[in-house]
C-alpha cells in the first residue's frame, strides 16, 4: 500500500493569514507574510526563548499564511555512491575516517538508479534525492550524473542531488541536465563548524551554495540538531540560513542519528546529550518556519526514533516535508507503513501543488 493511497485527499491551497493575533512576544511579528533576510541573532534568540505555546502558535500562523497546513511533501532518498568519503564530518557513517562498518561502493549503474526512481514514483514520491559520499564530484563522474538527472526527470519526478562541493561549471552542467534542487547543508553555526568538520570550511559551503544559485538550481540547505551544540549554536545555524541573500527553497532539519564508530556518535553515546530534547527540536523547526516563511521545512534524519507526537508538533510548527521509505542514505528511516499510518492518523495528505517559493519565483 502506498502512502498516496492511504492518505486523505489533498486540500485546496494555502490559507491566507488572519493577521493581528500573533503580535505578542519578542520580536514583534511584522505581518505574517513578510519575507526577511535581515534577521539578527538577538531576534532569533528571542524567538527560541518564547513560551513554547506562543512559539508554536506563531509558527503555525506563519505556516498557514504560505502553505496548506495539512499537506506534506514526500521525497525519497537513494545513496548512489556510498562510503569511503575523504571528508571528516564528525556525524557521518560514510567518512573514510569513521569506523562505522559502512562499506565503500562505486557510483551505481545508471539503470539501477532509474529503477529505484521508478519504484519511488510508484510509492507516491514527488522528488527523488540522490546522495554521493564525495568531497566533490570529479569531472569524469559528470556524464553519468547528467544521464541520471535526465532519466529521472523523464519519469516526471523532481530531481535533487547532493554530491559535495561544486564548481560553477559543474553547477551549470547540472542545470543544463535539468536538475531541480541541489542539497548542500551548512550543518551548524559558522562558529561551531570546526568542532564538527575540519577538512573544509563553512565558507566553502557558502561558496557552493552561491554557485548553485548562480546556475539557477533551487537550493536545499539545512543542518543537524543534537550534535552536542548549544542553544546559541542553534540560533547561529538558523541565522546563517535566514540571512542568505535568498532563503533556501528547502530547509532540511536533521536530528543527529548517532552512529557507532563516528566521532560524534561515540562522544555522545551514554550521555544526556545522546538525543536532542524533543521540545528543543520542535523549537528549532518553529524558528526555521518563522524566519523562512516560504521555504519547505523538511523533517529529515532522526524520524525513525521520534514519536508520532513529536512529529505532530513539528508539523504544527511548520514542517511540511519528509523523506519516505525504510532507509535514508545508510541509516534507517521510519518506513512507508508507519508513515502512512501516521499521516492517516493526523489527517495529512501528500503535497500535490507547487512549492510557494517556486510559485513566487515564477510570478516574479
Ligand atoms: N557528501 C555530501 C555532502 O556532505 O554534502 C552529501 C551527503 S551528506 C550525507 C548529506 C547530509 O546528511 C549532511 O550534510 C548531514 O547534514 C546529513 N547527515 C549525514 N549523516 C547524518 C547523521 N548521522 N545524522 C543526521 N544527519 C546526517
Ligand atoms: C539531508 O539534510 N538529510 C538527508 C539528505 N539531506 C541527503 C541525509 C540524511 C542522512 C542520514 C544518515 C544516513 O543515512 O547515513
Ligand atoms: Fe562525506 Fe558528506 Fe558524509 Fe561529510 S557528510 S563525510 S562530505 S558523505
Amino acid at each position: 500500500m502506498s502512502l498516496t493511497e492511504t492518505c486523505a485527499p489533498a486540500q485546496a491551497g494555502a490559507q491566507s493569514p488572519e493577521g493581528g493575533a500573533c503580535d505578542s512576544g519578542p520580536p514583534p511579528a511584522r505581518g505574517n507574510s513578510e519575507v526577511r533576510t535581515d534577521w539578527t541573532r538577538d531576534e532569533i534568540a528571542a524567538l527560541f526563548d518564547l513560551p513554547f505555546t506562543d512559539l508554536l502558535f506563531r509558527a503555525a500562523t506563519v505556516h498557514r499564511a504560505h502553505h496548506a497546513p495539512d499537506e506534506v511533501q514526500l521525497c525519497t532518498l537513494l545513496s548512489i555512491k556510498t562510503g569511503g568519503c575523504p571528508e571528516d564530518c564528525g556525524y557521518c557513517s560514510q567518512s573514510a575516517s569513521a569506523d562505522s562498518g559502512v562499506e565503500a561502493t562505486k557510483l551505481m549503474d545508471v539503470r539501477a538508479v532509474l529503477q529505484a526512481a521508478a519504484q519511488a514514483k510508484d510509492a507516491g514520491s514527488q522528488r527523488f534525492c540522490m546522495g554521493a559520499a564525495w568531497r566533490n564530484p570529479k569531472d569524469r563522474d559528470m556524464p553519468a550524473i547528467v544521464e541520471i538527472v535526465q532519466g529521472v526527470r523523464a519519469m516526471g519526478m523532481e530531481t535533487c542531488m547532493t554530491l559535495g562541493m561544486l564548481t560553477p561549471t559543474q553547477a551549470a552542467q547540472l542545470k543544463d541536465a535539468g536538475l531541480d534542487y541541489y542539497n548542500h547543508n551548512i550543518d551548524t553555526a559558522p562558529e561551531n563548524y570546526e568542532n564538527v568538520i575540519t577538512t573544509r570550511s563553512f565558507e566553502e559551503r557558502i561558496d557552493t551554495l552561491a554557485n548553485v544559485r548562480e546556475a539557477g538550481i533551487n537550493v536545499c540547505s539545512g543542518g543537524i540538531v543534537g550534535m552536542g551544540e548549544t542553544r546559541a549554536h542553534r540560533v547561529g545555524f538558523v541565522h546563517a540560513l535566514a540571512t542568505l541573500p535568498r532563503h533556501p527553497e528547502s530547509v532540511p532539519v536533521n536530528a543527529l542519528v548517532p552512529v557507532k564508530g563516528t566521532p560524534l556518535g561515540d562522544m555522545l553515546a551514554d550521555t544526556p546529550m545522546a538525543k536532542i530534547d524533543d521540545i528543543e527540536f520542535v523549537r528549532t523547526v518553529a524558528v526555521a518556519r518563522i524566519t523562512m516563511p516560504r521555504s519547505m521545512v523538511r523533517l529529515s534524519a532522526g524520524r525513525e526514533s521520534m514519536s508520532e507526537a513529536t512529529q505532530a508538533l513539528c508539523f504544527m510548527a511548520g514542517a511540511n516535508s519528509i523523506f519516505t521509505g525504510d532507509k535514508l542514505l545508510t541509516a534507517a528511516n521510519a518506513g512507508d507503513d508507519k508513515d502512512a499510518a501516521m499521516m492517516a492518523k493526523l489527517g495529512l495528505s501528500p503535497m500535490r501543488g507547487e512549492e510557494p517559493m517556486r510559485a513566487c519565483e515564477a510570478a516574479e
